[in-house]
């Protein structure tokens, strides 16, 4: 039978005659279908990732090239005169997580299940995604953004477990979503959930009563935290989540006959940053239920147990007062108290103790006794925490620290988001790259033939004709393919300084008003959700918002620059807005972003770095060499050396540059008060000039000279695409497929 023909018995009327909603609940019913007839991978051991964040996006039109029906859905649609992009509006997008480590989490199954490895995931079923952001006034708003409707991609299982927390026990109901791989297996995501949960006790924006545990437990992905209730709240979250986890998994592994001192050959358990590591605790709980003692539960679980650390920001490293676990989860607290002795008795070292003098506890601690591995996700990242961050455990456990260089999967940002590109591929280099990305290297032979050139940049061209019209269409926002489309789109923070784009947009602003007519004409694009409770992030969104109006409006201005923030940036939004970048803005502090994966998606798609020596983008920079991307700024050596001596003055720099004294003041001009907030600009120029944490003002100069050579550079048209061709021929080592495989062959052993 067809898949017209299937879908139109699902329908009951032909697809001619249906409405977008109506023809995509038919596809998803279809795809469950053939994703539940695919084959599960088997053998003995299986993989666990547990992670509190799994931002999987829209899942149709992934699933469909998955499972290899999506060009013969999306011709068959046509003849009926309907577009595969306007079926995909009705799905609404599950935005299970923040940011980089969820997007990770959801590339990673991506390539597990691709890989036809045996490895599902573990972690909650948040009712309402991470909050949808609104501009009103300039300043953002948060609101409720649920996801799950009468039919979605969940499937509710019989599978319960009873999860204890003090004076209360709950019960976990598992929920499941079928992970397909590109013409492979299938795997599972579970996601563990409360049927008590109640989503009418949402007020005003995103308020709701956090002490209500039994309507509330999964009813946000994290709650603000920025008071006590939130922060317990998360405890119960977490817990709740390697509970039921810690369950499933010894289940699975009794079933298939595993007697329980022999756990780590059926069973690998990779955390997630340190939210999921009450799993050790607590597996270690269950195993001494089921009749081990505490050395024997404590090795099994320690030869079970991986850790991946996603941050040195002091800030994110989780540390739990144990009186919030002593509160939430008792029966956990003696099994740390063990470990912590454990430990002290070991290791006359205080900076690795479990729970510290202050009677904290130091959850990563946990993870790096009590795992055997321990990885970092870029090749610097890594290097500081063995050389200072972790320094300490390093010299302890030398053999469980290990890199794993992040990667994206390049079915959603290459095959789906860029079909123009990857039809082009195909034709010059073939298919064989959709299974081993480094085939991309093929590329290279045509980098001097100006037919290949030519197609690359009209593709480019096209896309961002189409992100015009979206941005028309969605924001009501005039911008044109003619001007160059610099995009800085990732979670609002200071270390990721959008704050020195803006600068050297209101620098740029300046001059233009000064009578300094610039060579080229940019498009300044930004998305990015700031934390509801931090609040210089929501001074940065304030700002740009406030730039967006003055200098749109500006007519003497306006035809040499735009700027632009995305409204409500999620994943969706970026698989528009990818594929249409020219200059990929990655300028975070260097030694502050962990790696990034944006930096990566941009450059399969052909857009060009501009960015400082951090995280992935040292490899970037190795892979594409110098000619073929834009570095600037301080090493991360200096940055540290900065911090060790404390010797960096933001107001020096502040006054010593009239440039950057001009763009800092122009924050609270006139001009600006005029549209803006004083109070929150204010506080924005404060910062800058006497704290400036993360040092923008120190990378100012180099950051516009940087700029202004890329702008320059992009001039040329013919140099420029050749840089275009070499980013995504080198794009491969960035492959999640590669990065599975290095998981698999260090750590996990399938
Ligand atoms: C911690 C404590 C309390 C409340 C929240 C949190 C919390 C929540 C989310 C801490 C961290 C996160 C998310 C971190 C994250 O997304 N990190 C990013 O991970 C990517 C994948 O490895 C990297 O590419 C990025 O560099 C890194 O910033």
């Amino acid at each position: 039978m067809s898949i017209q023909e299937k879908l139109e018995i699902n329908l009951g009327k032909t697809v001619a005659s249906a409405s977008n909603e109506e023809i995509y609940r038919g596809l998803l019913a279809i795809v469950q279908e053939l994703a539940a007839e695919k084959e599960h991978a088997g053998g003995r051991k299986k993989l666990y990732y547990i992670s509190a964040e799994f931002l999987i996006g829209k899942l149709l039109s992934n699933n469909m090239i998955n499972l290899g029906i999506y060009q013969e859905v999306k011709e068959m649609l046509e003849r009926n005169g309907k577009k595969i992009s306007e079926i995909e509006e009705a799905e609404a997008e599950p935005s299970l997580g923040n940011g980089g480590l969820g997007r990770l989490a959801a590339c990673f199954l991506d390539s597990i299940a691709t890989l036809g490895l045996a490895g599902d995931g573990i972690g909650l079923n948040y009712h309402l995604g991470l909050f949808k952001q609104e501009f009103k006034n300039h300043l953002q708003k948060e609101t409720p953004n649920p996801w799950i409707e009468e039919k979605s991609w969940l499937k509710k299982t019989d599978v319960t477990y009873p999860v204890m927390f003090k004076g209360m026990k709950v019960t976990a109901r598992m929920y499941d979503i079928a992970v397909t791989g590109y013409h492979n297996r299938t795997n599972t995501l579970h996601l563990f959930d409360l049927d008590s949960v109640d989503e009418t006790i949402v007020g005003d924006g995103i308020d709701f009563d956090k002490e209500d545990i039994q309507r509330n437990l999964t009813l946000f992905l994290y709650p603000d935290d920025s008071d006590e209730q939130g922060r317990l709240l998360r405890i119960y979250q977490q817990y709740f989540m390697v509970s039921a986890g810690a369950q499933l998994i010894l289940d699975e592994c009794m079933e298939k006959g595993c007697d329980l001192h022999d756990l780590p050959e059926y069973a690998v358990i990779q955390i997630n940053d340190t939210h999921p590591t009450m799993v050790i605790p607590e597996l270690i709980r269950l195993l001494m239920e089921q009749g081990l003692d505490m050395d024997e539960a404590v090795e099994v679980v320690t030869k079970t147990c991986a850790y991946t650390n996603h941050t040195i920001l002091a800030e994110a490293l989780e540390k739990w007062p144990i009186d919030y676990l002593k509160k939430v989860v008792p029966q956990l607290v003696p099994i740390i108290e063990v470990l912590d002795d454990r430990v002290r008795r070991k290791f006359d070292d205080e900076s690795t103790a479990i729970i510290d003098r202050n009677n904290t506890v130091h959850m990563a601690h946990i993870d790096i006794h009590y795992g055997f591995s321990v990885n970092g996700v870029a090749a610097l990242h890594t290097d500081i925490l063995k050389s200072t961050e972790l320094h300490n455990f390093y010299k302890i456990y030398p053999e469980k620290f290990n890199n794993k260089t992040n990667g994206i999967t390049f079915r959603r940002w290459l095959m789906h988001c860029n079909p123009l590109l990857t039809g082009f591929l195909d034709e010059t280099i073939g298919e064989g790259y959709k299974k081993d990305a480094s085939e991309l290297e093929k590329l290279l032979d045509y980098r001097h033939d100006e037919n290949v050139l030519n197609r690359l940049l009209d593709i480019k061209y096209k896309n961002k004709e189409a992100l015009c019209d979206y941005l028309k269409e969605t924001q009501g926002l005039e911008i044109s393919p003619d001007t160059i489309f610099d995009i800085q789109i990732k979670r609002l923070h200071e270390y990721k300084r959008q704050q020195l784009n803006a600068l050297y947009i209101i620098d740029k602003y300046l001059e233009i008003k000064a009578g300094k007519i610039p060579s080229s004409k940019v498009t300044a694009i930004f998305g990015a959700k700031a934390a509801p409770a931090y609040v210089i992030a929501k001074d940065i969104i304030h700002l740009i918002l406030c730039l967006q109006e003055i200098i749109n409006n500006d007519p003497e201005v306006s035809p040499y620059l735009k700027v632009v923030m995305v409204e409500n940036y999620n994943v969706t939004k970026a698989e528009k807005l990818i594929p249409a970048c020219d200059i990929s803005e990655q300028i975070s502090l260097a030694s502050k972003e962990a790696s990034g994966t944006g930096n990566m998606k941009f450059m399969l798609n052909g857009g060009v770095t501009l960015g400082t020596e951090d995280g992935a983008n040292v490899e970037i920079h190795e892979a594409v060499g110098d000619d073929n991307i834009f570095v600037f700024g301080a090493s991360s050596s200096e940055v540290i050396e900065h911090y060790a001596k404390a010797d960096y003055v933001a107001e020096d720099y502040y006054k010593e540059n009239p440039a950057i004294k001009a763009a800092v003041d122009f924050i609270t001009s006139e001009k600006m008060l005029e549209t803006g907030c004083e109070e929150s600009l204010m506080r924005l120029k404060k910062e800058l000039i006497n704290k400036d944490w993360f040092m923008t003002l120190l990378d100012f100069e180099a950051y516009k000279t940087a700029k202004e050579k890329a702008l320059k550079a992009y001039a040329d048209r013919k140099a420029w695409a050749e840089k275009m061709l070499v980013n995504i021929a080198k794009a491969g080592f960035f492959s999640s497929d590669r990065t599975i495989r290095e998981y698999n062959e260090d750590v996990w052993k399938l």
